[in-house]
């Protein structure tokens, strides 16, 4: 059996100029993830430079059975990143070039570091849009947001990561380079790898390149922050809203949500009259006729008792300080550790699920905080658990795995998913069978063995 320090030794041979490390800080910092719930152990953390090194790292990582962890920006919430039994990291901090842009194609070529935010930025310089955007864009990787298909505030309107991936190249677990759609638009020539590798959580390859489509900018919008009087009225304000504005965006917080959000982002209440519910939505305002629909809704909404108090931005500045609300919850809470859990239901099943989990909720933890909020608009609803300070860490996961086991049982029961943008990875792999059968499982495995035979990639996450 070889040692850690042969490995690496030999693995230095084998590819010289890869820069690695086995500095302590680096070793804790590029180990884990935002979940931070398993102590990184990681045995080095490798920066290859170009496809090239990554395909021999893929080639030697395979014949050695040496196990890699592909990490991003670091900031997912499953535990996707987290090297914790001496895997290699394979950072692709050293990865960050913008290649090329065609304004013809409207498409960008990127290496798999560059950050999700200078894709908007340099997307807005072009006078264009790339319009998938979350809390964390300022940190996250391309290459990580393609391994886990990451949604954010505005698929409503322009759907998930997977939509703007024209071009993919990956280096698989054996180490082919595969160059997949090429930036097509129409390519009907058989199955569509990109499509595989796209949210499949750094378990059959590494992305080492990819093209962007960009779209045309959204019209100047403007934000509504609603108190909602109920979960049956949620849904008709969304109804209302949907039918009569051009919305690019629909998320609720409940009122604890909102609780932790003012206290831990230092914000004032946005509302004088206190609300079970509220909403936060984005929708284009180019003149004075969309602002008047706007107030036509929230005419009706109040005339049903479906919203108690509302207001909206007239500002830019007044958007972003809108969206405080709803983006800063999951910063408010870190220092919480809250347990985390992301949940999908069809659009129309939510207020039932919601209904449903409350009830389940009351008998099994309440002496928990449970905070709601997310991305209504698409059914995707984040449940963030946070236990007694009196309890010890240990016991609060136990709970909280508890409350998992009963809450994906009710989500299968009404059709829907254990993680919607956030991944399985490892946090919620022991439940990948409450929303996969056994064959569709099956599957993936073999997918698995055909593009990783060795099992060295991510092995432990999704599968
Ligand atoms: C969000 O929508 C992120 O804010 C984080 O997906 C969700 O904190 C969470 O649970
Ligand atoms: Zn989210």
């Amino acid at each position: 059996m070889k040692t850690n320090s042969t490995q690496l030794h030999n693995l230095r041979g084998f590819i010289p100029g890869l820069e690695i490390s086995e500095q302590p800080e680096i070793l804790e910092s590029h180990g884990q993830d935002w979940t931070r719930f398993r102590k990184p152990d990681a045995l080095a953390v490798a920066f290859p430079r170009d496809s090239e090194q990554v395909q021999k790292l893929a080639v030697y990582a395979s014949e050695n059975r040496l196990a890699l962890v592909p990490s991003g920006g670091r900031t997912g919430l499953s535990g996707g990143a987290v090297a914790a039994s001496g895997e290699l990291v394979v950072s692709f901090d050293r990865m960050r070039k913008i290649l090329e842009f065609n304004s013809v194609d409207r498409a960008v070529r990127v290496e798999p570091g560059v950050v999700t935010a200078t894709v908007q930025s340099f997307a807005e310089e072009k006078n264009l849009f790339y319009p998938v955007s979350f809390a964390s864009e300022g940190s996250s990787q391309m290459g990580g947001n393609i391994a886990t298909n990451a949604g954010g505030i505005r698929v409503l309107r322009y759907g998930l990561t997977r939509d703007w991936v024209c071009g993919l190249k990956v280096v698989t677990g054996s180490g082919e380079l595969l160059d997949c759609n090429r930036g097509l638009i129409k390519n009907a020539s058989g199955f569509d790898f990109r499509h595989l590798f796209i949210g499949s959580e750094g378990t059959l390859g590494m992305v080492v390149e990819a093209t962007l489509q960009f779209t045309d900018p959204p019209l100047p919008g403007k934000v509504l922050l609603l108190g909602v009087a109920n979960l049956d009225a949620l849904m008709n304000v969304f109804e209302v809203l949907r039918t009569r504005l051009d919305l690019s965006a629909f998320e609720f917080l409940t009122d604890l949500s909102l609780h932790y959000v003012c206290k831990g982002q230092e914000l004032n209440p946005p509302l004088d009259t206190e609300c079970p519910i509220f909403v936060v939505a984005e929708f284009d305002c180019p003149g004075e006729a969309e602002e008047d629909r706007a107030m036509e809704c929230f005419g009706i909404c109040l005339e049903n008792n479906w919203v108690l108090d509302g207001v909206i931005s007239q500002s830019e500045q007044q958007n972003r300080d809108l969206w405080r609300y709803r983006e800063g919850i999951s910063e408010a809470i870190t220092h919480l550790r809250p347990y985390k859990n992301d949940l999908s239901v069809r659009i129309s099943v939510v207020p039932e699920f919601l209904r449903q989990m409350d009830q389940l909720l009351k008998q099994l933890c309440p002496d928990f905080d449970v905070l709601w909020y997310g991305h209504i608009g698409d059914g995707n609803l984040h449940m963030n658990i946070i236990g007694p300070p009196e309890l010890n860490a240990e016991e609060f996961e136990k709970r909280s795995h508890e409350i998992s086991g009963q809450t994906y049982a009710l989500t299968q029961s009404l059709g829907g998913s254990i993680s919607a943008e956030h991944g399985i990875g490892l946090l919620k792999q022991p439940w990948l069978d409450k929303v996969r059968s056994p064959a569709e499982i099956e599957f993936m495995r073999g997918i698995k063995d055909i593009f990783d035979p060795a099992g060295i990639m991510n092995p432990g996450k999704l599968l």
